[in-house]
C-alpha cells in the first residue's frame, strides 16, 4: 500500500500553565502534526517537540524542516503492508526520532482505520484501563508546591512526580512527603546532576520514592551505572534510551531499575513496544513517560501503556491538566482510581476537533 497524500501542521496550544523543569520553561505545546492519507482512510500522529532543544536536540523548527525535506517524501516512496514498515523506512536516517515517530503514531492510527481495530490490540494490550499520575513542574515555594500537589490528589491522582534541580530537591520532595505519608512519589531531574552529587542524591533516599529519573547527562549511560550502586531508590532512565539498542546497553550495565518508555523519543510504538519486551524479560518495570501531549500524542501513549509490564503510573494525564481545550472531541478524563480508560475504537480512537485545530495551526503543508 503506498500513502497517497501527507499534510504536516504545526501548531501553539497554550498549556492551562506553565511548565518548568530543571532547565527549561514551556508555556506551549509547540508539536508537529501529521495527517496521512490512503485509501479512503487517514490517520494522526503528533511528533511531541518543544520550542527549543532543552530536552534532546529537537525542536519544533528541525522536526518541520525533518518531515517536509526528508520523512515526508520518503515513506511515500515506500510500499507499506503494516505500520512496522515505518521504522524500516526509517533506518538509514540519523536521530531525529520525535519527527519519525509523527509518521510512525499516524500509520499505526491509519492501519488500525483500514482493519477495523485499536491500537490497543493492534499492539497486544492487555489492560482496558491504565495507571497515571502527574508530574509537577518546579514551583516558586514550597507553600505553592503543596497547593499545587493538594489541588492534583484532591482531583484523584494517586501517583506525582516532583521536577527536581540543585536548591529546589530535598526540602520541596520532603515537604510532600510529611504532608502525604502514602502518595506514591517520585522525581525528575532532567539530566542536571553529575556524580559528584552523588552523596546529596542520596539524601532522597529517606522519602520512599518510587525512583529518581534521569539524575546525570541527557547522553550518559555509564555514569548512571556507576550512580546507582550509590543509591537505594531505583534509578529510571528517560533521556538517555532512544533506541532498544540503548536500553539493553543501560540493562546489561546495571544502569537503572526502572525505564521510562516514551515511544516519541525513540522514534514510535515499534521500537517502545520493543522495549517494553527486553525489560520485560529482564525483570525491569516500565512506565510511558509523557512530553505534555495533546490528545492526539496521548493516545498513542495511553494504548501503549496498555502493555503488561507497564507496572508503574505513566505520567499520562487527563487533558485538563494541560489544555483549557484539547484538538481532540474526546479528550482524556481521569477516572476516580486514577487511571485513564483505554479507547476501543479502529485506531488510536482519538477524534479529531478541526474547527479549534484550524485555530491554533500556526503553519500547514501538503505532500503528494
Ligand atoms: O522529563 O518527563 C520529562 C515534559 C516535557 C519534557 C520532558 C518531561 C516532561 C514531563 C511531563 O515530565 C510529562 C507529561 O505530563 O506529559
Ligand atoms: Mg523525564
Amino acid at each position: 500500500m503506498r500513502i497517497e497524500q501527507i499534510e504536516l501542521r504545526r501548531i501553539e496550544l497554550p498549556f492551562v500553565a506553565p511548565f518548568e523543569t530543571s532547565g527549561w520553561r514551556e508555556e506551549a505545546n509547540h508539536s508537529v502534526l501529521v495527517r496521512l492519507f490512503a485509501q479512503g482512510a487517514e490517520g494522526w500522529g503528533e511528533a511531541p517537540v518543544g520550542i527549543g532543544p532543552w530536552y534532546n536536540e529537537e525542536t519544533s523548527a528541525t522536526a518541520w524542516v525533518m518531515l517536509r525535506e526528508i520523512l515526508a517524501p520518503l515513506i511515500l516512496q515506500v510500499d507499506l503492508d503494516g505500520p512496522e514498515g515505518v521504522e524500516a523506512a526509517f533506518a538509514r536516517v540519523r536521530a531525529n526520532r520525535m519527527a519519525r515517530s509523527g509518521i510512525e503514531f499516524a500509520a499505526w492510527d491509519l492501519f488500525g482505520h483500514l482493519r477495523g481495530q485499536s491500537l490497543t490490540s493492534m499492539l497486544g494490550g492487555t489492560r482496558s484501563s491504565v495507571d497515571v499520575g502527574v508530574s509537577v513542574g518546579v514551583q516558586s515555594s514550597i507553600e505553592a508546591l503543596l497547593e499545587v500537589v493538594g489541588a492534583y490528589v484532591a482531583a484523584g491522582y494517586q501517583r506525582v512526580k516532583l521536577k527536581i534541580k540543585p536548591g529546589w530537591d530535598i526540602e520541596p520532595t520532603r515537604a510532600i512527603r510529611e504532608r502525604w505519608p502514602d502518595l506514591r512519589l517520585q522525581v525528575d531531574a532532567n539530566s542536571i546532576y553529575t556524580l559528584a552529587d552523588a552523596a546529596h542524591l542520596a539524601q532522597l533516599d529517606a522519602f520512599n520514592l518510587l525512583l529518581i529519573e534521569q539524575p546525570l547527562a541527557h547522553d550518559d549511560i555509564f555514569d548512571h551505572a556507576k550512580l546507582q550502586p550509590q543509591l537505594r531508590t531505583p534509578i529510571c532512565l528517560d533521556e538517555s534510551i532512544v533506541s532498544p539498542e540503548h536500553a539493553r546497553w543501560a540493562l546489561e550495565m546495571g544502569a537503572c531499575g526502572v525505564i521510562n518508555i516514551k515511544p516519541s523519543r525513540v522514534g514510535g510504538l515499534t521500537a517502545a513496544r520493543q522495549i517494553h519486551n527486553m525489560a520485560q524479560a529482564a525483570g525491569v518495570p516500565v512506565w510511558c513517560g509523557g512530553m505534555l501531549e495533546t490528545g492526539i500524542g496521548r493516545a498513542a501513549n495511553v494504548a501503549l501503556a496498555s502493555l503488561p509490564n507497564f507496572s508503574l503510573p505513566g505520567d499520562i494525564s487527563a487533558s485538563e491538566r494541560y489544555f483549557k481545550r484539547d484538538i481532540v472531541t474526546n479528550p482524556f478524563r481521569l477516572s476516580p482510581d486514577s487511571t485513564l480508560s483505554v479507547p476501543t475504537e479502529p485506531g488510536s480512537g482519538a477524534e479529531v476537533d478541526m474547527e479549534y485545530l484550524e485555530h491554533v495551526t500556526v503553519e500547514k503543508i501538503v505532500i503528494g
